[in-house]
């Protein structure tokens, strides 16, 4: 599959000419570290029949094409979409590269989506079918997804596994699978990333962090997740032909065990999971003399937190702050500490080119804050089949509009200070307030509703929702609403974190009110209430 909407031959042709488009593709990727790291271990960690699993490169390698097999005796092809939708565990590993060895296109699901979010992926990716489990975190996924698709890979049941076939030889500028956008609008984005440009910010990113094989990556937030698979995540450590480590579950207990027992280098966790992590390290005081860095990312990492987390654990703070379109910046292992503690980094490349810009995309002075806008090597020029979306969602010459606002310090580091989508941060979590607001209104006792994130301690912000009632008299209690949009199957971080019921919106006094003024509005209001 090709791009709609394809980087201009004059940026493709510069992109390859200063060596960060090598040609080298997923299957290229594999079958490299499988011939330089054959015998070292690749994947570490409890499988679905919770049996603790060990497989080198070349056992990785053999078993990618076994699935692969697998997958096509089951009539999956090169080209087609499959919706993975399974928790952490080296099955995932045997999956993702048994797909791209095949040359089918995973679309990336989280663990927690439910099934109007696989559904819908499912549908607007046109994907043949659904790699899943039978049950997980107390819910039924194999079932949902029979509900779905024709098709469905239960690995709770084994691996697909049969004869390999030959290996897929797909063009770098083709797109090698569909990533998940955090979304603002009433519908989640998918993101067509190719092989050239995502590569090239894996192997950037294994540089930037320093990767050998030594590393031992543990795998705590979802794979999904762009930040675990690419920042420089599983995929960098696999080019380095370092360990990755999966953890059934982020929480601390489990996870300083595996960082002690596995020997871990390095982890990557959103702000709330660093806090938990360091209030119990604080507590239990472990010995954790492997770890060497630990990488924050996916929501605003606070000072006072950042301080904390080298003394508590003993290993240096990488802050990461990235997206599932593109760029991705880090503080370098080498910042100073005022740096590593107070900013969000820099870019990966010399070719990210980012703009700070008022409402106006006029450039804001030097050291001021603005909407961030970026074009590069590894930034998407358009989502997937979103012509409309994508018409506001870039600028004319393909600069993406990140929705977020920020300064840039004197070393070019960027500050994130806030944001201007319509997009809730849920400690690492994306709230789409337009998504969540349709599934209130699709109540029958709800005339109109609006979501807006307010201040939390733990997570950053939580979601809060004003909902006016047809009705003013059989107006619907908060928590059957709440009930409603979960069984609407929707992820629970969907679940607006509290429901307040209102006779009317504020006036916002721009006449006609625009959602986004209202939710400025009812964000102000709730601040008021204290
Ligand atoms: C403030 N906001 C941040 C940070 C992301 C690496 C790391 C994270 C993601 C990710 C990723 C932030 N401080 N340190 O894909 O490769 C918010 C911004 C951003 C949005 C992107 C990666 N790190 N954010 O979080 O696609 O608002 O990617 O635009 O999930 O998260 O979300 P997502």
């Amino acid at each position: 599959m090709k791009l709609e909407n394809p980087y201009p031959p004059e940026f493709a042709a510069a992109y390859r000419e200063a060596g960060y488009w090598t040609g080298q593709t997923f299957p290229d990727l594999l079958a490299t570290a499988v011939a330089e790291h054959g015998e070292r271990t690749a994947v570490v960690g409890t499988d679905r029949q919770k049996v603790r699993q060990s497989w080198t490169y070349a056992d990785l390698g053999q078993r990618a094409r076994r699935v692969a097999g697998g997958l096509h005796a089951l009539g999956v092809r090169p080209g087609d979409r499959v919706v993975v939708w399974l928790p952490n565990a080296p099955e995932y590993l045997a999956v993702i590269w048994g797909l791209f060895t095949l040359g089918a296109l995973p679309v990336f699901a989280l663990p927690a989506h439910r099934e109007s979010e696989v559904r819908y992926f499912v549908e607007h990716a046109e994907a043949v079918g659904i790699v899943t489990v039978t049950r997980h975190d107390r819910y039924d996924h194999a079932e949902t997804a029979r509900r779905i698709s024709p098709l469905v890979v239960d690995v709770d049941e084994g691996l697909p596994d049969g004869d390999p076939v030959p290996v897929a030889t797909p063009d770098a500028d083709d797109v090698a699978f569909l990533q998940l956008s955090g979304g603002t609008t009433g519908l989640p984005k998918l993101i067509p990333r190719t092989h050239d440009d995502y590569l090239y910010s894996v192997r950037a990113s294994a540089d930037i962090c320093g990767l050998t094989p030594d590393t031992v990556f543990l795998a705590a937030l979802p794979c999904a997740h762009n930040f675990t698979m690419s920042s420089p995540g599983l995929l960098g450590v696999m080019h380095a032909g370092g360990k990755v480590v999966t953890a059934p579950s982020p929480d601390p207990d489990t996870c300083l065990r595996l960082i002690g027992s596995e020997g871990v280098t390095m982890a990557a966790v959103v702000p709330p999971l660093a806090a938990a992590w360091v209030a119990a390290a604080e507590k239990q005081e472990p010995d954790l003399p492997s770890l060497q860095v630990l990488q924050v990312g996916g929501a605003k990492c606070g000072s006072e937190l950042a301080a904390r987390i080298g003394p508590a654990l003993g290993a240096r703070l990488q802050q990461v702050f990235g997206m599932a379109e593109g760029l991705v910046n880090y503080t370098r292992l080498d910042d100073p500490d005022d740096v590593v503690i107070h900013t969000q980094g820099r870019p990966i490349s010399p070719a990210d080119e980012v703009r700070v810009v008022d409402e106006h995309d006029r450039e804001v002075p030097a050291g001021e804050v603005g909407a961030l806008l970026t074009r590069g090597p590894y930034t998407i020029r358009g989502y997937y089949r979103a012509a409309e979306h994508n018409a506001t969602a870039f600028t004319d010459d393909g600069f993406y509009r990140t929705g977020d606002l920020v300064r840039l310090d004197e070393g070019g580091n960027v500050v994130v200070t806030g944001r201007v989508k319509e997009q809730i941060n849920r400690g690492g979590e994306k709230v789409a307030a337009e998504e969540v607001e349709n599934h209130l209104m699709a109540h029958p006792s709800v005339l109109d509703a609006a979501i807006v994130g307010v201040p939390d301690e733990y997570l950053g912000e939580r979601t809060h929702a004003y909902v006016i009632p047809r009705d003013p008299e059989e107006s619907p209690a908060p928590a059957d609403l709440r009930r409603f949009v979960r069984e609407r199957g929707v992820a629970a971080f969907k679940v607006p974190d509290r429901v307040e019921v209102v006779d009317a919106f504020p006036v916002t006094g721009v006449g006609k009110t625009s959602r986004r003024a209202l939710r400025a509005a009812l964000a102000d209001q709730h601040r008021e209430k204290g």
